[in-house]
């Protein structure tokens, strides 16, 4: 905690900064308003509308609209979602307007295994501005991400849309409608989807997954319930709590009552994770974390936001732990774990290297579809430089790939490798990524404070030679924020 004095004096920068948020949210609201007729986002420049041949695609190039999953030997999963309004009564009595996936917010967690083949089908029942799905952090074909005028139209009310891809990369992942995502999933449009390893690295009693969310911007709820949620667990029990933040903004999350390990983030496992004891783990918006304990004899161990007594889990019975202290440190990833070669390195060579400069709504002093496209081509290995220069958080989330983080501030990763589709950035952050470009497409690379991204914090990471025969803008109706 920073002295009193020291807190004072950034009180006007601090007030100055959340006028010029305030007023970059504003225009981004009438940006919205004024969205253009119709965007073509495959091309390199899409800053101007397109006037191309509307559903064909430009010689030479594949349409994403082709790019869907390779036939695959495992299990087929299938499943059912309808997105419709559903008026809630929480578990406290309340009552909340919800836009829901069979019924509920969080829709159903979808368990699967590594390798199976999944197929959802999802049906709008009434959802007037359309719905889609995104599978957040899934690694899939170009036509199943769920992003509504690049990798399919909006599915309006009555229509249905069929998703297939194999789940090849096992973790906690979640779901969410990605058509003006920032209404639609603050309404409820969001799920989890955990794909189980064929051979797990971690041993544990119990499996537990929990979505942290703010319906509708007033119900802090823990896997949909107010006021915290209680789960099962026998002292000696190890417990693995994969965490999923749904929330725009940052979670701090503390574990009181046992040490812990964090063995998974963004669904991708750590090497040689060390325990832990105290430090706030900080969640970015659609970030997931995992986490790995072993219920103490006293009964109970608690896992908790700092700052939203509503995003709190009990697990087990008996004696209610000492509070983690506010004062504790954060939980870095730059040094925990133990190293692991995998040949991607700082020092490596790049055959594009890119920056993204980050202002409280903008990336490199651009909105929305007026920031230049990163192009990259099939087989190359790509940097990208981030620099957060002012605003409050920004979880950058890439569409299609995991990345890896190379260097943070300056020095290189020296723990586990982390791998991730998410990158958290404070004010004066400073991250390299890399990813291989091994999934040709159109993919969305923008902030996950969906507000942000409604505001024009998205761009396009896109594949040369691949096209869309959909469009964003008011004439199609897709709005993919
Ligand atoms: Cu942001």
């Amino acid at each position: 905690m920073k002295p009193f004095n020291n807190r004072f004096k950034r009180m006007f920068p601090l007030s100055l900064l959340l006028l010029i948020c305030l007023l970059a949210t504003a225009c981004g609201g009438s940006i919205k308003g004024k969205i253009p007729s119709e965007i073509d986002m495959g091309s390199a420049n899409h800053s101007h509308e397109s006037h191309s041949d509307h559903g064909t695609a430009a010689a030479n190039t594949i349409s994403c609209a082709d790019m869907t999953a390779q036939p695959s030997s495992g299990p087929v999963r299938t499943f059912q979602l309808k997105a419709a309004k559903t008026p809630l009564v929480l578990n406290n009595g309340k009552k909340s307007e919800a836009w829901t996936y069979n019924g509920s917010t969080p829709g159903p967690e979808l368990r699967v295994q590594e390798g199976d083949r999944v197929v959802v089908n999802l049906i709008n029942e009434n959802i007037d501005k359309g719905v889609t799905i995104h599978w957040h952090g899934v690694v899939l074909p170009c036509s199943q991400d769920g992003v509504p005028g690049v990798t399919q139209n909006a599915v309006w009310p009555g229509e249905q849309f069929t998703y297939e891809f194999v789940a090849a990369h096992p973790g906690t992942y979640w779901y969410h409608s990605h058509q003006q995502s920032s209404q639609q999933a603050t309404m409820g449009l969001i799920g989890r989807l955990i794909v189980e390893p064929k051979k797990e690295a971690f041993r544990y009693d119990r499996d537990y997954a929990v979505t942290l969310q703010e319906l509708n911007d007033k119900h802090k709820l823990t896997n949909g319930a107010a006021g915290g949620l209680k789960l099962s667990a026998s002292p000696g029990e190890t417990v693995r709590l994969r965490l999923i933040n749904a929330n725009n903004l940052v979670q701090w999350m503390g574990v009181a009552g046992a040490d812990y390990k964090v063995i998974s983030i963004d669904g991708q496992d750590l090497n040689g994770p060390g325990l832990i004891r105290g430090e706030w783990i900080p969640i970015g918006g659609g970030q997931r974390y995992d986490l790995l304990f072993t219920m103490p004899d006293s009964g109970q161990v608690r896992v908790y936001s700092k700052t939203e007594e509503n995003w709190s889990i009990a697990l087990g019975e008996g004696k209610v732990p000492e509070n983690v202290n506010k004062d504790a440190k954060s939980f870095d990833f730059i040094a925990y774990g133990t190293p692991k070669d995998d040949g991607i390195s700082p020092q490596m060579k790049f055959d594009r290297v890119y920056d993204m400069v980050l202002g409280p709504v903008t990336i490199n002093g651009k909105s929305g579809h007026h920031i230049p496209t990163f192009m990259v081509k099939e087989g190359e290995w790509i940097k990208i430089r981030l620099k957060h220069e002012l605003g409050s958080e920004h979880p950058m989330h890439l569409h299609g790939h995991l990345f890896k983080v190379l260097t943070k501030n300056g020095e290189p990763l020296r723990g586990s490798p982390i791998y991730a589709d998410s990158i958290l950035l404070f004010k004066g952050d400073e991250y390299e990524i890399a990813f291989h470009a091994n999934n040709p497409g159109l993919w969305m690379e923008h902030c996950h404070n969906l507000g942000h991204a409604a505001a024009g914090m998205t761009m396009m990471v896109n594949y040369e030679g691949v096209s869309t025969p959909y469009r964003v803008g008011s004439k199609s109706g897709n709005i993919p924020d």
